[in-house]
């Protein structure tokens, strides 16, 4: 298959396209490298340097035999995209291409609007290609379990059938999310729905939870085929953090009341959901929802299980409670459907103790470099009195 990953240098993006090659599918991989500059702007960096993609992508060749191609631009300049499509004509285009982080769009107006802009144009830009020069190809598309917050019903996958006034409608799951970074993502699933139903495009909205995770099948291949990872307080999520935390005898830096509760999966089980939505498409026209994650967890969970994996290990783990720079409900009521890709054969890696074992020694090995001030949570979502 012609498989375009978009975001092909980020966390997911790059063991996304070496899965791809590895299984033998033709994979071009997009990026701007605008991740890297986020990461110079706030002054951050992975827990492991990572290699250029140029390099990464010479190193894949080494190691596999195979080729990614690599193409640099900016999803948000329409003329390099819509090149791109009529040279390639994906069958499967996987977009992660776009600002990831609830704190870095929250940090100023600029930050917000840039966040918002690159996300929602760079994605009308795909919508408009694909139109233009693979009408029948599938968009696969990241999306975050964030778009619904944490309503007092149940989550529903992407759709919910109401009853109103003695009659009945199926209509998108109404959206309550926490930042401008996941309301950029609520925009682009109402304007995919759209372009599903005006022009038959055919997508696969995948409504991730938050991911942890190192490693993959590919990227323990080769040192120089690691994916970026994250501690910081605007790029790391909050298990990798704790992870971290733990590893160099710092307090884990739970937010408040840490009954906040969310859907989670390793970066695992993300390659494996992204496999199986583009291996059973869409039908055309068809905006369909899936809601990934395969387990979930209150940050007291987590940590009570980060503190338990150091204690394996003989370290001691201290928890502190910090004041929420987040708006967010503290104790509240969470129960999220996440059935569709269970139908479709995902076998969920769970959060064993074993595998906090595995991850929390490779974490301890490589964090020699680790800059304890990326643990302060700095971005406020109000305004300090
Ligand atoms: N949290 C802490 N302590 C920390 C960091 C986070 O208590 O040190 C809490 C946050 O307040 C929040 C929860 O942990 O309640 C999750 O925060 P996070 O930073 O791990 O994740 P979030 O900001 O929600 O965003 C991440 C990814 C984003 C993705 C989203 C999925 O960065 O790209 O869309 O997870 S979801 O959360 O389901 O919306």
């Amino acid at each position: 298959m012609r498989i375009l990953i978009l975001g092909g240098d980020g966390y997911l993006g790059w063991p996304t396209a070496m899965h791809f090659s590895a299984r033998g599918d033709e994979v071009v991989v997009v990026d701007n490298f605008a991740k890297r500059r986020w990461e110079l702007e706030e002054g951050i960096e992975p827990l492991l340097p990572v290699p250029t993609l140029h390099a990464r992508v010479k190193r894949w060749k080494e190691v596999s035999g195979r080729d990614i191609q690599l193409k640099v631009g900016d999803l948000t300049n329409h003329r390099f995209v819509y090149t791109l499509f009529e040279a390639f004509k994906p069958e499967a285009i996987v977009h992660y291409g776009e600002q990831p982080s609830a704190p870095y769009s929250m940090q100023s107006r600029e930050t917000a609007v840039y966040t918002q802009t690159n996300n929602i144009v760079g994605n009308l830009n795909v919508l408009f290609a694909m139109r233009h020069a693979c009408p029948d190809a599938h968009l696969v598309k990241l999306g975050t379990m964030g778009e619904y917050g944490t309503p007092n019903i149940d989550i529903e996958e992407g759709w919910l059938t109401l009853n109103h006034n003695g009659r009945s409608d199926t209509v998108l799951y109404p959206k309550k999310p926490g930042s401008f970074y996941h309301l950029s993502k609520v925009h682009d699933s109402h304007n995919i729905e759209f372009a599903c139903r005006v022009w038959g495009i055919r997508s696969t909205d995948l409504n991730q939870g938050v991911v942890y995770g190192i490693e993959t099948d590919q990227t323990t291949l080769h040192a120089d085929l690691r994916t970026s990872f994250h501690y910081d307080d605007v790029f790391g999520t909050v298990l990798n953090r704790f992870l971290v935390q733990a590893a160099v005898g710092s307090p884990l830096t739970v937010y408040g009341k840490g009954g906040q509760t969310r859907g989670f999966l390793n970066i695992r089980d993300t390659i494996q959901c992204v496999n199986l939505a583009v291996d059973s498409p869409a039908d055309s026209g068809q905006f369909r929802v899936f809601n990934q994650f395969t387990e979930q967890f209150s940050v007291n969970d987590l940590a009570r299980k980060v503190a338990e994996t150091g204690k394996r290990a003989g370290v001691s783990v201290r928890i502190d409670h910090l004041e929420n720079p987040r708006v967010e409900l503290e104790d509240h009521y969470y129960n999220a459907k996440h059935s569709k890709l269970v139908d479709l054969g995902l076998k969920p890696t769970l959060l064993t103790d074993q595998a906090l074992d595995a991850m929390f020694a490779t974490v301890r090995t490589n964090c020699g470099h680790v800059e304890q001030e990326a643990f302060n949570p700095r971005v406020k979502w109000q305004k300090s009195s």
